[in-house]
């Protein structure tokens, strides 16, 4: 009886399970994914490694700063044309006025090179349209302004001079193109969007061309109707510019799939190189989603500017240490933190950015270590931090945000995992006390720090699991 209980439990088991499968059959997706993820080539490697960035919002907006005819418009600063209604000649013209007299490539360099910055992120033409690099495809663009030079080509040598990997921000919507549409409603829609698309191709293949040293792309404006319903468009272009240059790293911002699904596919497959959905905001969680992706977090100073805005006092503004610890948490769940900058008209930055890019620095400079390289550690996060591991090491770092009033840091490791020494990174030669409170549990006791500033403890690990190793390791 209870065999024929056991083989009907069986066979109801299999065909609830058979059913489940065929309702989440697959579609069929032409122009979905083409690349196995996560990438393991040196490009996406070195991209993993850097985990820190420099986003950069500068153009044409940076020259009202979100004040119109002496009106201030709270919103981001590089919408304000949209925002003030402003007409298409006043905001064009504005390329008139683009003369960034302070504009020094290799002081930005060293200042985001001192910040702990690998890579920088800049808008070569934003929704505004106009381009950073004298292009071949228009004359809205820096040629065309006082300034003349090529902007982008000074900033792109200045900044592979101080080792920093260079990668393109590209807005496909376009306020000025005439050709730009948000939906297609005619045949005259479809013919100017093709135009469009054309201008598109041609501007990101001369950014290649021009600039080969570039890591990236990364797209934006590409929400609209007309876009989403040009999947095979983007698929190609995507080849394209990696056929141009291998190695090249997209953001899952770019496509949309031929049912206009966008950042993953119809199947929920990732597009693009690494997942760029993650906007002023973190992951909530450390699930595999999260962890076993690769992700950017970018992130805004203020609460949602990213142009350079004159007025800073409608909202608040991070502390450096809430964006350090935005950062610490985005390598601790496995995905990088693009900090955004937006430098004025003139070509320098304004204080408030100085000021916390070198504090930002001085801390990285020191605690870099629990940063470059590092990845997810495995474990459950606890409220005192936020764990990082260096890539296949036998060391944890756990990067301490909140100190216990106990002065005691509760780790719990794996199966397997023993520590072996523990040290704070600032003094590598003084072991610190660790008590095991139950199986794989253990007390970091240190004393009470003066609390004024988030500091790393590393954990040196033994995989072994020896009984003598173990006692010896907590004496
Ligand atoms: C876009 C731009 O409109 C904005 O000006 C800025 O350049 C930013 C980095 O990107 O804004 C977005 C894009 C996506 C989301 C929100 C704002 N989003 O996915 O939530």
């Amino acid at each position: 009886m209870k065999k024929y209980l056991l083989l009907s439990l069986i066979v109801i088991i299999t065909t609830t399970n058979q059913t489940l499968a065929q309702n989440k059959k697959e579609i069929d997706v032409k122009y979905g994914q083409f690349t196995q993820l996560p990438r393991q080539d040196n490009d996406m490697k070195k991209w993993r490694e850097n985990r820190f960035g420099q986003f950069i919002h500068w153009g044409l907006y940076a020259i009202p700063g979100g004040v119109w005819e002496g009106k201030t418009y709270p919103g981001a600063a590089e919408w304000l044309k949209s925002f003030a209604k402003i007409n298409q000649q006043s905001w064009d013209s504005l390329q008139y006025q683009f003369n960034p007299k302070k504009f020094n490539p290799t002081e930005w360099a060293k200042m985001a090179k001192n910040m702990g910055v690998k890579y920088v992120t800049i808008t070569t033409k934003h929704h505004e349209g106009f381009c950073l690099w004298p292009s071949k495809f228009t004359d809205f663009d820096i040629e065309a302004t006082p300034y003349k030079k090529d902007l982008l080509g000074e900033f792109v040598e200045a900044y592979n001079k101080e080792g920093i990997d260079v990668n393109f921000y590209y807005s496909v919507l376009d306020w000025h193109h005439p050709d730009w549409r948000y939906k297609i409603d005619s045949e005259e829609d479809k013919i100017a969007f093709q135009r469009l698309l054309k201008y598109t191709e041609n501007q990101l293949l001369e950014l290649i061309e021009r600039y080969p040293s570039v890591k990236g792309f990364w797209f934006d404006g590409t929400w609209d109707q007309s876009w989403k319903d040009n999947g095979e468009f983007s698929y190609n272009l995507e080849k394209k510019m990696k056929a141009l240059s291998p190695g090249l790293i997209v953001n899952s911002r770019m496509r949309a799939d031929e049912y206009g699904s966008r950042h993953f596919d119809s199947n929920g497959v990732l597009m693009g190189d690494y997942e760029s959905g993650y906007e002023r905001r973190l992951p909530a969680s450390w699930d595999i989603k999260v962890t076993e992706n690769d992700w950017e977090c970018c992130m805004t100073i203020p609460y949602n500017q990213w142009g350079y805005h004159k007025d800073w006092s409608i909202s608040h503004i991070k502390s450096t240490y809430e964006l350090l610890e935005m950062l610490v948490q985005c390598t601790s769940q496995n995905g990088n933190f693009l900090l955004n900058f937006g430098p004025k008209g003139d070509g320098s930055f304004r204080k408030e950015e100085a000021k916390i890019s070198k504090e930002i620095g001085s801390w990285i400079k020191a605690n870099g270590a629990a940063i470059y390289g590092c990845e997810y550690a495995g474990l459950e996060k606890q409220s005192w931090g936020y764990y990082t591991k260096p890539k296949g090491s036998n060391i944890i770092n756990m990067v301490i945000f909140n100190e216990p009033i106990s002065g005691e840091y509760r780790v719990k490791l794996k199966k397997g995992q023993l520590i072996k020494n523990a040290y704070s990174l600032s003094k590598k030669n003084k072991s610190i006390k660790v008590v095991e409170v139950a199986k794989q549990e253990y007390l970091i006791k240190i004393k009470k720090t003066k609390g004024d500033e988030p500091f790393v403890i590393v954990l040196e690990l033994e995989k072994k699991d020896s009984k003598k190793l173990h006692q010896k390791a907590l004496t």
